[in-house]
């Protein structure tokens, strides 16, 4: 047995106005629940500690790094690596990354027990555009604000067992669990911010949208064997409405923790890392049933071409 109890920490709306300062009393507040609760790792969601600031076309370079952190932790984040290092409990949340020679990066990162950051990902899928769009009913800049991350998909020993990160829309694309599971990840964590409604058709909803989460999230977990945490930030920021179903799914893909509101909320699983051993060595054992003579286009070409 290798349990590692994990809190998701869902975070309800963050509005423009909010101070980080604020945010972090919030996430403290679900982290001493995690703590409550006997938890091994928290995790916080993508870009935790502001609103979904991509909604906002900017063309201020000075008003754009406003948004984004130049050193992790810092004054404001400081207090929740504190608290983490008391309770002897790891974390992982989300944040814009301004890097000291100027690269902006959409990032999150996994501490260990002591409040060391062991683990930083930077966010390889973003969604949306990069210029001011007329025809969508609202804006969603990634493109315009972050550069790819150019880190690929590490992973990482921690907690007794083998960890990847992944924030968002990654986790709608197979490769991003496949590279993790074949580096044998038995626990993805990821945080995400989706839009209730898609800005571009208007009969896809909430149900929709919820549905698509929790369907490559069950199938990139069953398909790889491994536990997949994935936290929203949730609720209506500034008039914007953001999905909610934080979920903790198993390797057999089975939801087994879930958020029921849109604030927020802490939901927990004892997920014991060995239950990964069955997938990884029958159905899933990659190294007897892959067939990699045919995957060549995967990493060869982006769009379809036709044969
Ligand atoms: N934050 C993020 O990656 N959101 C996207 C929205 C896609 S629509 C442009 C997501 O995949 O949930």
């Amino acid at each position: 047995m290798r349990p590692v109890h994990i809190g998701a920490a869902q975070l309800g709306p963050i509005q423009k106005a909010e101070t980080r300062e604020e945010v972090v009393a919030r996430m403290i507040a679900l982290f001493d629940q995690a703590a409550e609760k006997g938890c091994d790792l928290v995790v916080f969601p993508e870009l935790a500690l502001t609103t979904f600031f991509p909604r906002w076309y900017m063309t201020d370079q000075a008003e754009v790094d406003t948004w984004f952190e130049t050193e992790m932790p810092n004054a404001a984040v400081q207090p929740l690596f504190d608290r983490a290092r008391e309770a002897n409990i790891a974390i992982s949340f989300g944040f814009a990354e301004l890097t000291p020679d100027g690269h902006h990066f959409n990032t999150s990162i996994l501490t260990d027990r002591t409040g060391e950051i062991v683990g930083k990902y930077r966010k390889v899928h973003l969604p949306g555009h990069d210029e001011f769009d007329p025809e969508r009913a609202f804006q969603h800049l990634e493109k315009r604000y972050f550069e790819p991350g150019d880190l690929g998909f590490q992973v990482w020993n921690a907690l007794g067992g083998v960890v990847g990160m992944c924030i968002c829309n990654d986790r709608r694309w197979p490769e991003t669990y496949r590279v993790m599971g074949l580096k044998g990840v038995e626990l993805v964590l990821l945080g995400y911010n989706t839009p209730s409604v898609n800005s571009q058709r208007s009969d896809e909803g909430p149900a929709d949208r919820l549905f698509h989460h929790r369907l490559v999230l069950q199938a990139g977990a069953y398909q790889n064997a491994t536990f997949v945490v994935a936290v929203a930030k949730a609720g209506v920021e500034d008039g914007h409405p953001l999905i909610g179903g934080s979920v903790i799914v198993d390797p057999n893909g089975h939801v087994i923790a879930e958020s029921q509101t849109e604030d927020d909320e802490l939901i927990t699983a004892v997920c014991d890392l060995d239950d990964t051993v069955f997938g990884k060595s029958t159905i899933f054992d990659f190294a007897r049933h892959r067939r990699i003579e045919h995957y060549g286009v995967i990493t060869t070409q982006t769009g379809v071409v036709r044969d």
